[in-house]
Formats: C-alpha cells, sequence, structure tokens
C-alpha cells in the first residue's frame, strides 16, 4: 500500500514534499475564502519530532479572523446547500481524485510532522481517500424513512436537511483522516466546515485545504472548507460558544472535552465528542497465539502509542500468562525505534517533549503504585535523533487497582493484568472510564460471543482476533463515557451532520386529529 520514500533524510523529504504541496517558508494559517495575509501576524514554527529540525511557519489567525470568516462560510453554506446532494458526490469524488494525486506528499507530510512511520502517514492519506469513496455512496443514499400514519389520506415521512456550519477540533494523532471523517461527510450531507487544526500539524491542514478547495473553484462554487489555525485554546473556545456554528466535532483530551462539551451544551448545541480512550485486549487461553502476538504488538506500538484507540492494558489469561508475555517481550526487543522515515522502524518519536515527560511520569508513578517494569521504560537519546522525541516502547505488570490505569498517557506504555475467568476479565475490561476500543483474542465462539453480547465489552468499538487500532472508516467509530458518546466516519455516522425533520402530510378532505383527539368547531 505504502509507495517506498526515496529517502529517510529530513530535509530531503521536506524539501520534496514543500515543492510538490507548494508550501511555503511562511505559510498563512487563514483560509476565509481567500488565503489571509501573513504580514503582521504570529508566527508558529513547525518542528519535526523526528530530529526537532524546522519544517516552515504558519501565521496564526486573530479572533477577528474569526467572525469574518465564520461569515464566509455561512454565505458559502447559503449556495452549497442547494447544489444536489450527488452533485455534492461529484465534487467529493474529485477530491479524492486528487487526494490519491496526492497522496505520497500528503502521507510524507504527515509523517514528517507528526512522526507516523511511512506506512502509517501513507494509510492516513488513503483513510481520506476511502472516506471520500464513502461519501460519494452517500450522497445517493441519505435516505429518510416513511412511515405508516394512523390516520387516513396521510403521510408521515422523515427527511434529513443540511445542518449548517461544522466545526471540526481535530488532534495531532490524526491530522488528516479525523477531519475528512468529518468534512467530506459534512459536504455530501450540504454543509460547510470551519477547520482547527492542532497546532503540532498545521501543515499538513494548510496543505489539505488548499487541495479540497481546488475542486470547488474548478466547478465555480465557493470554498467550503475554512481554516483557522492558532496556537492556544481561543479559537476552540469561540467555536464552542459561538451559536453559528450548527455542529462542534472535537477530538481530544477529556478534561478537554468537558469543557467544549459545557460551552456547547449551555446554548444547547450540537457536538460530537471523541475523546480519549483506555483500551484493553484480552487473550484468553483459547487464543492463537501468533496472531494475538501481533495483534496486540500493533494496538500498543502503532503510531508510538499515540492513537486513541492504542491498547493500553493487556488482560492476560494465567494459563498463558508467562508464555505470552515471554514472546511479547522478545517482540518488543526486536522493534525497531527511530527515524520513521527509515524502511523497517516501527516505532518513531512521540510528539513533543513534553509527551516524553508524561511518558516519563507515567512510568514513574506506575512503578510508585506498584507495578513492576517488565521492559522499556526509558527515554532515548538517538544518534543525530538527539532532538527528536524517541521513548522505548514499556511493559509494566500492574494491578486492577493502581490509579493509572484508568488514565490515558499517549505514550507506548502498556500495563498488563492476569485473569483466570473470562467474567473476571470483562470486569477488569470495563473497569475504566474511558469506552473507545476493545479487544478479545480467542478460537472459544462462547467467549467471543459473551465479550460481544450486552455483558461484555462496554465500548464503542469490540474487535475479536484484531487489534484495538486500526478500524476501517465503513463502520461508526466513537465510544461510549468519558470518550463522549459521538459517532463519526461511516455507517449512519452521516446524520449527526443533518438536521431531521419529520413530516407530516395530510392529503385528504378532513382534518383526523392524531390519538382520537376530537376539535370540531362551528
Ligand atoms: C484516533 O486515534 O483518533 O482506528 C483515530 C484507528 C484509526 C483511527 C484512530 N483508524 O486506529
Amino acid at each position: 500500500m505504502a509507495s517506498a520514500v526515496a529517502t529517510a533524510d529530513v530535509a530531503q523529504a521536506w524539501a520534496r514534499v514543500k515543492g510538490a504541496l507548494g508550501l511555503e517558508e511562511v505559510n498563512a494559517g487563514v483560509f476565509d475564502g481567500t488565503w489571509a495575509s501573513i504580514s503582521g501576524r504570529e508566527i508558529l514554527p513547525v518542528h519535526t519530532p523526528i530530529d526537532g529540525s524546522h519544517l516552515a511557519s504558519v501565521a496564526l489567525a486573530t479572533q477577528d479572523d474569526f467572525e469574518r470568516t465564520v461569515r464566509a462560510a455561512r454565505n458559502a453554506f447559503a449556495r452549497w446547500q442547494d447544489v444536489p446532494a450527488p452533485v455534492r458526490g461529484e465534487i467529493v469524488r474529485e477530491i479524492g481524485e486528487l487526494l490519491r494525486e496526492h497522496k505520497e506528499t500528503l502521507g510524507l507530510l504527515v509523517s514528517l510532522e507528526v512522526g507516523k512511520i511511512v506506512t502509517e502517514g501513507q494509510g492516513e492519506i488513503q483513510e481520506m481517500i476511502d472516506i471520500a469513496n464513502f461519501a460519494v455512496g452517500l450522497s445517493r443514499q441519505l435516505y429518510g424513512l416513511t412511515i405508516a400514519s394512523e390516520r387516513p389520506h396521510h403521510r408521515l415521512a422523515e427527511q434529513w436537511h443540511p445542518l449548517g456550519l461544522v466545526g471540526v477540533i481535530t488532534a495531532f494523532n490524526f491530522p488528516a483522516a479525523v477531519w475528512s471523517w468529518n468534512a467530506l461527510i459534512a459536504a455530501v450531507v450540504g454543509d460547510v466546515v470551519l477547520w482547527k487544526p492542532s497546532p503540532r500539524a498545521p501543515l499538513t491542514a494548510v496543505a489539505i485545504t488548499r487541495i479540497v478547495n481546488r475542486v470547488l473553484e474548478r466547478h465555480g462554487l465557493p470554498p467550503i472548507f475554512y481554516l483557522l489555525v492558532d496556537e492556544g485554546r481561543s479559537i476552540g473556545e469561540r467555536m464552542s460558544k459561538d451559536r453559528q456554528i450548527d455542529l462542534l466535532s472535537f477530538t481530544g483530551s477529556i478534561p478537554t472535552g468537558r469543557k467544549v462539551a459545557e460551552n456547547v451544551g449551555r446554548r444547547l448545541g450540537k457536538m460530537l465528542l471523541e475523546l480519549g480512550g483506555n483500551n484493553a485486549a484480552i487473550v484468553t487461553d483459547k487464543a492463537d497465539m501468533e496472531v494475538a502476538l501481533k495483534g496486540v504488538a500493533f494496538g500498543a506500538l502503532a503510531t508510538a502509542g499515540q492513537r486513541c484507540t492504542t491498547t493500553r492494558r493487556l488482560i492476560l489469561h494465567e494459563a498463558i500468562y508467562d508464555r505470552f508475555l515471554e514472546r511479547l517481550t522478545t517482540a518488543y526487543r526486536s522493534v525497531k525505534i527511530g527515524n520513521p522515515l527509515e524502511e523497517g522502524v516501527l516505532v518513531g518519536p512521540l510528539i513533543s517533549a513534553q509527551a516524553v515527560e508524561n511518558y516519563r511520569a507515567a512510568v514513574e508513578r506506575a512503578q510508585r503504585e506498584g507495578g513492576q517494569l517488565l521492559y522499556g521504560g526509558q527515554v532515548l537519546a538517538l544518534p543525530g535523533l538527539e532532538n527528536g522525541h524517541y521513548v522505548q516502547p514499556t511493559l509494566i505488570e500492574g494491578a486492577p487497582e493502581m490509579s493509572i490505569l484508568c488514565e490515558e498517557t499517549f505514550a507506548p506504555i502498556l500495563y498488563v493484568l492476569k485473569f483466570r475467568t473470562l467474567e473476571e476479565a470483562i470486569a477488569i475490561h470495563n473497569s475504566v472510564p474511558q469506552g473507545l476500543s476493545s479487544a478479545i483474542f480467542t478460537a472459544d465462539l462462547r467467549e467471543a460471543e459473551t465479550f460481544l453480547s450486552h455483558r461484555g465489552s462496554d465500548c464503542g468499538l469490540a474487535n475479536v482476533n484484531t487489534s484495538t487500532a486500526g478500524a476501517e472508516i465503513g463502520g461508526a467509530f466513537g465510544g461510549e463515557k468519558d470518550t463522549g458518546g459521538g459517532r463519526e466516519s461511516g455507517s449512519d455516522a452521516w446524520k449527526a451532520y443533518a438536521r431531521r425533520q419529520t413530516v407530516t402530510v395530510n392529503y385528504g378532505p378532513d382534518l383526523p386529529l392524531a390519538q382520537g383527539v376530537r376539535f370540531d368547531i362551528g
């Protein structure tokens, strides 16, 4: 799937990306229909977590930009909602094609900006292409129901209208895909989108915003994808408080999500929250060991443990406990950590020095709470990459009562727990506040189905014999409890971006009332 990248040299890779995507030394981070001038603006320098080198800078948005951009977006909505949905789908189809054309360089930009290994950076753009394909099909399938009316000569139906302006706040870890889950679905539904990306990945946002709006321009339509890059919280906060944002889709931490929810809730607005995960994999004594090993390793190590879907807890049956851990430790030992552009590397850097500090603090606290360090635990200074943010993937033997097990640390730390009965495993599994993804590895039908039953996993995503991470776009993505309850991406998640209207039509000569109510006048 991933095309080979010619060079693992950061400067060379950046030169290639910069040229191919038309990025500059300083890029405007405000798109209100046109790209705002950079002069007089605060500048955000972007450093790659690979070796700390400076890639480029982005000129930041201010509060003043907000009103103007929202006004432009709402004007665009006035036109876009009139474009028939299948025609909107055609536009999204062309967007998908453009993304395909730029897949390699966009994917490489993701790798440079957030430190993903090449295949994962490429995979992220593939995820955008996949959701574009899904959205194209959806543009002809925005179905409403027809409902049997209790009254003669009446038609009862349900239809879905465009919602308006969708605000999308994304995190650094999926700086491209998560925007597209929201934006491309919203687009076929008839909405326009205002994006506030993570300040850790603004170049990806700038490059994507340029590419996707090109298609609208080609069709003589106003842009529908708007962008405001800021460093702190002010634009995001504004989005959460402003009634002009008809839906706010927020991906990020639980504490920030809580604030967003308070602000949106106060104005009785719509929101879609995709907050932290604290995902566990249960491996039973009936599991196919090879499949389980691969699934756990991918879940715990992919994106250096910085996915919402990362496996953070491993719940092992006592009969296979030692054997599985031995194999897993051997696998951990062989995993290549380093420059994510280099072939064969599986674990790249963490996003920032702060993330390394959080890792260090978590390893320390876990041990203070009684956890046994089984493998890793060290911050790494790799030759030539001393200014990057590398850590050793870590295995810590834990006990269910450790309070750190209830928290999500965005780092490759896997806590290992032992169980005897499946009931006990499921209780441990469900004992955390978050509820995003989950997995069981077993070849036993009863165990698998119990895990999937209402008494099993309490998460939004439940997997059998595959990793907690790496969901396909076709399903609805999101989680329960403190994860926030939102659903994005596939299935019928599109309904969150639409306004539902229940329609009653009386085509008869009388006015029969529902529930048999009589109201005779004259
Ligand atoms: C996220 O971490 O916010 O399921 C999204 C996965 C990816 C998406 C993760 N497809 O791991």
